[in-house]
């Protein structure tokens, strides 16, 4: 655990310059840095800022009504026959602009911003058509543009069957590797995703969505073994993804492909909650086996209409047993990790991008411990 193992500096000092971190250390080691200015931190905590690897923050309207349905007693196939579910979400997002859909995620995306997120994933996947996925990941670049973030964007065209496709789940995987040269193209994807599941694509079918992303150069991350075991873990695995997500249902075999491999886990505990499952994660396998272990909000309207990563890590701790640095590594450097970006952020070492979080309480801990408490002193993005 080597590389897990907390590393904290009493009386700490941090020199950036031009957005990017030169120094690093105890304070007794200051450089020298004549003319810069000083911004005393009066002994608070100074962590990563912290990165949301995982969300879908980008949508239209919401499924409240859903929710209360289901607290009603309503099946799932009874709030779908009411045209809820995915569907309801595609509906409202085909018929947003562009300009409308940004106004309506900026809020979830200033909710993140207020517990001190610098970076932050964004996936489409509720437009499965062209012309609409393509807006959803313009909307989240344009996000970028709106606030001091870093935002990653992972097209997420096999999320689910649009009702046109008439139930032709191969034809339409079909569409979605005619639609990837296009958003490569046009540059509007830093990563490939997809939904292996029952209720959404086999194995063979995300593996054909794998092989034209891989062949256009891009990276691939997966919705994996949510709701039931496809072996997804291992797919990701075999496809050198960046990372596997959700993982409940992931069997020791897929946890070692995914240690073999390099592969992130990245838990969802917002999604495991509100969807009221009850098999959990192999936290423990993954320990034990040396995988990386990323904490993410999952930010969905169906699932996880989760904007705190700070109740993110509250969730890992409680549901999971995951330790205070686990939590905390899950949401800097192992988050960053899933995301590519370890060389550039995640972690307070010279040479990646300033990006911190100044918190008010003493220790780590207090970020994990407290449930609906934002203690964020304030937030650092590239030095500003
Ligand atoms: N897994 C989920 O839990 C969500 N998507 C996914 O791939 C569900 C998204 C939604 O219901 O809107
Ligand atoms: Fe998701």
């Amino acid at each position: 655990m080597a590389d897990n193992s907390k590393i904290t500096f009493e009386r700490g000092a941090i020199v950036a310059e031009h957005g990017r971190i030169v120094f690093a250390g105890v304070e007794a080691d200051l450089p020298t840095t004549p003319g810069a200015e000083t911004v005393d931190c009066e002994g608070r905590l100074v962590t990563p800022g912290l990165i949301d690897c995982h969300t879908h923050l980008v949508h239209a309207g919401n499924r409240a009504n859903e929710f209360e349905m289901r607290l009603g007693g309503a099946t799932y196939e009874e709030v779908a026959r009411a045209g809820g579910g995915i569907v309801s979400s595609v509906r409202a997002l085909r018929a947003a602009t562009e300009d409308h859909l940004v106004r309506q995620s900026l809020p979830r995306l200033d909710a993140l911003l207020s517990e001190g997120v610098t970076t932050v994933e964004i996936k489409s996947g509720y437009g499965l058509d062209l012309q609409n996925e393509t807006k959803s990941l313009v909307a989240a670049r344009r996000l970028a543009a709106e606030r001091d973030v870093t935002v990653r964007t992972t097209f997420l065209g096999a999320h689910a069957l649009p009702s046109e496709a008439n139930g032709d789940k191969n034809a339409y995987i079909e569409k979605v590797v005619e639609m990837l040269p296009e958003v490569a193209r046009r540059g509007l994807a830093d990563a490939v995703d997809g939904f292996c599941e029952g209720i959404a694509f086999s194995p063979e079918q995300i593996a054909r969505v794998f092989d034209k992303a891989k062949a256009l150069g891009l990276p691939v991350k997966l919705h994996a073994d949510q709701l039931s075991n496809l072996h997804g873990a291992a797919l990701a695995a075999r496809y050198g993804a960046l990372s596997a997500d959700h993982l409940e249902h992931t069997d020791k075999e897929g946890a070692a492909a995914m240690a073999e491999a390099g592969t992130v886990a990245v838990i969802l505990p917002g999604a495991f909650y509100f969807i009221r499952e009850t098999k959990k994660p192999p936290v423990a396998f993954f320990r034990k086996h040396g995988v990386k272990m990323a904490l993410a909000t999952d930010c969905n309207p169906g699932t996880s209409p989760l904007t705190s990563l700070l109740l993110t890590m509250n969730m890992g701790a409680t549901l999971f047993h995951m330790t205070v640095d686990e939590c905390l590594a899950g949401v800097t450097r192992e988050a960053a990790r899933a995301l590519g970006l370890l060389a550039d952020t995640g972690t307070v070492e010279t040479g990646k991008w300033a990006d911190l979080a100044i918190w008010n309480v003493e220790s780590p801990a207090e970020l994990v411990y407290r449930i609906g408490f934002n203690p964020l002193h304030s937030r650092v993005w590239r030095g500003k």
